[in-house]
């Protein structure tokens, strides 16, 4: 058994090992809430959306603990309008709790994180790592340096860091079994709709949860591609570059795959503002480059 401290200390820079062990330890605080803050609050976030309590309370213990370690420049959130400021150099841009509208009903939820080299916003070409965490059955915490993607899961009872290697290296597989695309479909532009079609005639299972994280995850595992795409009524998608896409797209980079807007590389987009949001499909290269070569030619 390979516990996430060791597996750190031999592939991966000091301050990123220290922030990926803060992010996985105060997941774990975060599983422990949730049976408990299921009430929703009256407050909105930044983009406008009804704030659940959990998602406040899970933004101040990352943005706390992280910051604590004393490694972070800047934390900014998709739950707070301005970044928290540290003395450290690394730039993380998070989403506390991913797929918030699941809580009511208890399907998966998530916590993702770009650790970005440049003050923020800025493109996913200054990840030097990114890191997702799945409440699901397990709690688990995926994440890349820039070497390979590797899944840890949480064992209770575990003495020292109870996080233990679940697969090192996964890699994307090219044999696509499953997609779920966000968006009510009567929106979907036209090329997407197509290609919807087209997979669906190829025998590709729709595997869709409302979770980006555990949505993601299941493309990761078994192939094929997940997307929230512009809509007619919303060309920019849904998902945030910075908290969201970029940190995802790195992910899917180091596993083999490929994630992209529509017309490039998720990874080059320079988001204008904190919660600029764009356009995705992320997953098996082939699947993307597809979608990406209908889009283009609409
Ligand atoms: P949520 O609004 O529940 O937080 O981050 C936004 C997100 O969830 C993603 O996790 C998820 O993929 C998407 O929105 C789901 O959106 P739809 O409800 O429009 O499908």
């Amino acid at each position: 058994m390979t516990n996430l401290d060791i597996f750190l200390r031999d592939r991966a820079p000091a301050d990123l090992s220290r922030l990926i062990l803060t992010a996985a330890s105060t997941s774990m605080q975060v599983r422990r809430a949730l049976p408990f803050t299921t009430k929703l609050t009256r407050g909105v976030n930044p983009s406008g959306e009804r704030q659940a309590e959990i998602d406040v309370y899970a933004n101040e213990l990352f943005a706390s603990s992280l910051l604590a370690t004393g490694l972070v420049s800047e934390v900014a959130s998709e739950e707070m309008a301005e970044p928290r400021r540290g003395r450290g150099k690394v730039h993380v841009a998070m989403d506390p709790l991913d797929g918030s509208s699941n809580i009511a009903t208890n399907n998966p939820l998530g916590s993702i994180f770009g650790f970005y080299s440049s003050a923020l916003p800025c493109s996913g070409d200054n990840l030097v790592a990114s890191a997702f965490v799945t409440y699901g059955p397990m709690l688990t915490l995926t994440f890349t340096t820039g070497e390979g993607v590797h899944t840890f899961v949480n064992v209770e009872g575990q003495e020292g860091n109870p996080f233990i290697l679940m697969e090192e290296s996964a890699s994307i597989p090219e044999k696509a079994e499953v997609f779920g695309l966000g968006g009510d479909r009567r929106d979907w532009i036209e090329p997407v709709e197509t290609f919807v079609a087209s997979l669906e005639a190829r025998g590709l299972k729709l595997r869709y949860g409302g979770t980006f994280v555990g949505d993601f995850n299941q493309v990761l595992r078994r192939g094929g591609i997940f997307g929230y795409p512009a809509l007619k009524n919303k060309p920019r998608g849904k998902l945030r570059v910075l908290y969201e896409a970029a940190p995802m797209a790195f992910i899917t980079k180091h596993a083999g795959g490929y994630a992209s807007d529509g017309s490039r590389d998720v990874l080059s987009i320079v988001p204008s503002a904190l919660a600029e949001t764009a356009p995705l499909y992320l997953g098996t290269a082939g699947l993307v480059k597809e979608v990406e070569s209908l889009i283009r030619g609409a």
